[in-house]
């Protein structure tokens, strides 16, 4: 049995966060999913699986039925099972303890992927300082993460302009802070290599995924932001080093290769 059982749509890189710490940390995880447009075809649970065709429009299934709030639309099939131990509602979603134990938000769920394994102290910082420091930047980076969604749904509608807008902004001040960061230390968060770097990565790698609007923005008159990366020197070197660790590669690599900074 895993120590953690992580429901996501695949591939995603909030969900690589585990994945990436639990290769340093040596927690065991098992992963149920799949691509984006097949989760609202799929009954979320702990026992997450695809709807058998002879399930659909029953009165069984459809008491799980939910409207779609954010990344999806219309109609979604979560377990009260699920929204107990995961009460926004969201995934990536993971439970512990044969599923008794719910948690949400992939920094949180990073953490315990991280905390879980016998090496958890390599990636999670020795002292209750250290720790926070990590925090600091963990929490920092959701502020980051938390515009990326709204601007990455907006291409080509009419918002677009506006959340791009806000997303240059954090781009901006969350990379103006990680180079500042990084003059001084080797990683992130001091000088070892930290969750604080898997969130930069992560997100970063999600950021890239607008790579895939480049059309729309271009006909909204509005540039792609990650060619910006190489502004901020030191941190895109950092990203650059992060692609050569091969327990970043093994999930991030096509990211890295979209970013221009894979070996
Ligand atoms: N801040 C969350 C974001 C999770 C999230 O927004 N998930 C969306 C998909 S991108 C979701 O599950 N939506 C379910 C719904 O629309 O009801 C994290 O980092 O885990």
């Amino acid at each position: 049995m895993a120590d953690l059982r992580i429901v996501s749509y695949l591939p995603n890189p909030r969900l690589y966060k585990a994945t990436i710490a639990a290769r340093y940390s040596g927690a065991t995880l098992e992963v149920v999913g799949a691509k984006p447009p097949e989760m609202p075809g799929w009954l979320w649970d702990y026992d997450a699986r695809p709807i058998d065709e002879a399930e659909r429009d029953t009165p069984e299934l459809e008491r799980f039925a939910r409207t779609a709030r954010r990344g999806f639309q219309g109609k979604l099939y979560k377990t009260d099972r699920f929204l107990e131990a995961n009460p926004f509602g969201d995934i990536p979603a993971a439970f512990g303890d044969d599923g008794a134990l719910g948690l949400f938000e992939s920094n949180s769920i990073m953490r315990a992927a991280a905390r879980l394994g016998p090496n958890a102290a390599a990636i999670c910082g020795d002292t209750p300082l250290e720790q926070s420091r990590i925090d600091a930047f963990l929490d920092r980076t959701l502020l980051f993460a938390r515009d990326i969604q709204p601007y990455l749904f907006s291409a080509g509608k009419p918002d677009a302009a506006q959340t791009h807008a806000t997303m240059r902004d954090t781009f901006e001040s969350y990379l103006a802070g990680i180079e500042r960061a990084l003059s001084t230390s080797e990683f992130i968060a001091g000088s070892a290599l930290s969750l604080a770097d898997i969130v930069f990565a992560c997100e970063l790698a999600l950021l890239s995924n607008e790579g895939r609007f480049l059309e729309q923005l271009e006909e909204s008159g509005l540039e792609p932001l990650m060619p910006r990366l190489p502004e901020y020197e030191i941190a895109a070197a950092h990203l650059g080093r992060l692609a050569a660790e091969p327990n970043f590669a093994e999930d991030l690599g096509p990211y890295f290769a979209r970013m221009g900074v894979a070996n």
